[in-house]
């Protein structure tokens, strides 16, 4: 397994000699140590990605050439998916049937892009007068830094390296430090089996306060693409503002389910359910809060409550394991800590709340799937982002209240609606103020619709033709076929 930094088309250790040991958050084994970069090393990185855009011939590559090199990192993705999917759920603790899945989902990214790399060439414009020629046209913007989380780690680099990489831009990925292997793997592959030019791609490991500052402030990047917490984009921002960079942040959510009485219990509490539970809560688009219409909360609850046992937790490697654990120890006590603040809050707490009870867990992460009811809009636990199996449930009258209640956070990633009156759905989906809203359902995305954020769960948009247009400039080029006096003089 190559554990080293890849920094202008070469393996190397990182430059202090630095390493650090990945920890299986199942069992807390030790399962790979890999080199651990500093800012040094991410400077270097930086300044290979800033040749490569600036001389090689990657930016004036064909998109069509491009294309095929993105569709054959998906090919890759796709002959190596047992091996990705067995990584990731090595680092991640996730089940590895979600893991299976997420492999598929990814190379679905990057042959989707592929596709998209040359069908967005720009346009003729129709010019003010018969002796011009007008056309717009994309370009590369450059130098692209990515720094991804670790719930979902080579998903979302793919949503980051796909684009950028489809676009002619030369890029330095950076995955947390939790959960490197299988970006570890991805850029080991493309090394072997692609013949791309030293430094478009490069891979800087390490902790985020070691490598973060030239990735997100130094002069020669361009553009920075962020997925994670909301306090660490923040501080990206700040640190781009200096160089007036572009910068795309995913900043997670505290995404609403609104249920109203007229929908099918079962189905609604099944989804209500993944929503939430999912990957332990660990997804930025978790459906952590409940809002369901007065008339059927209690009868929602008892659904949600009653089938909890049914998710087994356990070695995401075991058949049957519906849930992995928390990904570290210091996640883990953030969970505790807002269940703390729920009870003292006066949520009533309904399911869970404490450690599973199983010693074959006690050395991992794990923390039961747990419910509050009794909430209000105005608690710590309903506001902010857990990022656990914690579900939030609130009460609402009407259609109008619903949505006040939805929209009150400071978050707007993604949102759900069920109910049976078509009007009503798609009056509440146009009020929602998020990137994503599911009528009936939960969580579904593919590559071919944006993904994003309004209000504090960032901007720009991943995914589809948008994601695609983040990692480009426009230019127009504007041609005077008869040159003569410019009429001013
Ligand atoms: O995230 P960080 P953390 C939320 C979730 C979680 C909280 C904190 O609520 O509890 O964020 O998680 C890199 N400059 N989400 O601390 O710090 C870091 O190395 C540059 C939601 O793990 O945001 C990693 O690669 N980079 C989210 C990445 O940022 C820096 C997914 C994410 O880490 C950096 C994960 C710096 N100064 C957590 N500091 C989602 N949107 O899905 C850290 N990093």
């Amino acid at each position: 397994m190559t554990t080293k930094l890849y920094l202008d088309g070469a393996w190397t250790d990182a430059g202090a000699g630095g390493t650090r040991d990945v920890i299986s958050p199942h069992d807390q084994r030790v399962i790979a140590t890999v080199a651990e970069g500093d800012a040094d090393d991410a400077t270097t990185a930086v300044l290979a990605a800033r040749r490569a855009f600036d001389t090689g011939p990657w930016r004036t590559t064909t998109a069509k050439a491009r294309g095929e090199v993105v569709r054959a990192i998906g090919d890759l993705v796709v002959e190596h998916l047992d091996e990705f999917a067995r990584r990731e759920t090595l680092d991640t603790g996730k089940p590895l049937a979600d893991s299976v899945t997420d492999m598929h989902d990814i190379a679905s990214v990057f042959h989707y892009y592929a596709g998209v790399a040359d069908a967005h060439g720009g346009r003729v414009v129709d010019a003010p007068s018969p002796d011009v020629v007008s056309r717009v046209q994309r370009e590369p913007v450059g130098v692209c830094t990515q720094i991804s989380p670790w719930n979902y780690p080579l998903l979302q680099a793919s949503w980051k390296l796909a684009p950028a990489l489809a676009a002619g831009n030369t890029v330095v990925v950076k995955p947390s430090e939790q959960t490197p292997l299988t970006t570890l793997y991805l850029v080991e592959l493309i090394d072997e089996h692609l013949d791309l030019p030293p430094g478009v791609v490069n891979l800087v490991l390490g902790a985020g306060a070691a490598v973060g500052q030239p990735l997100t402030s130094h002069p020669a990047v361009d553009l920075v693409s962020f997925t994670g917490g909301v306090a660490t984009g923040r501080r990206i921002m700040a640190e781009a503002a200096a160089t007036v960079k572009k910068i795309a942040l995913e900043l997670g959510g505290k995404n609403p389910n609104i249920v109203f009485a007229d929908v099918d219990l079962d189905v609604a509490a099944d989804h209500a359910l993944t929503a939430v539970f999912l990957h332990a809560g660990q997804v930025c688009s978790a459906g952590a809060r409940l809002l369901v219409q007065d008339e059927v909360h209690d009868a929602l609850v008892q659904r949600i409550v009653d089938r909890l046992p049914e998710i087994t937790l356990g070695d995401g490697f075991v058949d049957g394991v519906r849930s992995g654990p928390l990904i570290s120890a210091e996640h883990r006590d953030k969970v505790e800590s807002y269940v703390a603040i729920g009870l003292e809050e006066g949520a009533n707490l309904a399911a869970g709340g404490s450690r599973p009870d199983d010693p074959a867990l006690a050395d991992g992460f794990y923390y039961l799937p747990t419910v509050f009811t009794d909430c209000t809009s105005k608690m710590r636990i309903v506001q902010e982002e857990v990022f656990g199996p914690v579900l939030t449930v609130e009460r609402f009258r009407d259609e109008e209240q619903a949505v006040a209640l939805a929209n009150d956070t400071i978050y707007g990633l993604a949102a759900a609606v069920w109910t049976d009156d078509v009007s009503r759905a798609q009056r509440v989906a146009n009020a929602l103020r998020c990137g994503t809203v599911w009528i009936n359902d939960f969580h579904p995305y593919f590559p071919q619709a944006e993904w994003g954020g309004y209000k504090q769960s960032g901007f720009g948009r991943e995914l589809g033709v948008a994601g695609f247009e983040e990692y480009t400039e426009t230019k127009h080029v504007y041609q005077n076929l008869r040159p003569g006096s410019a009429g001013w003089l």
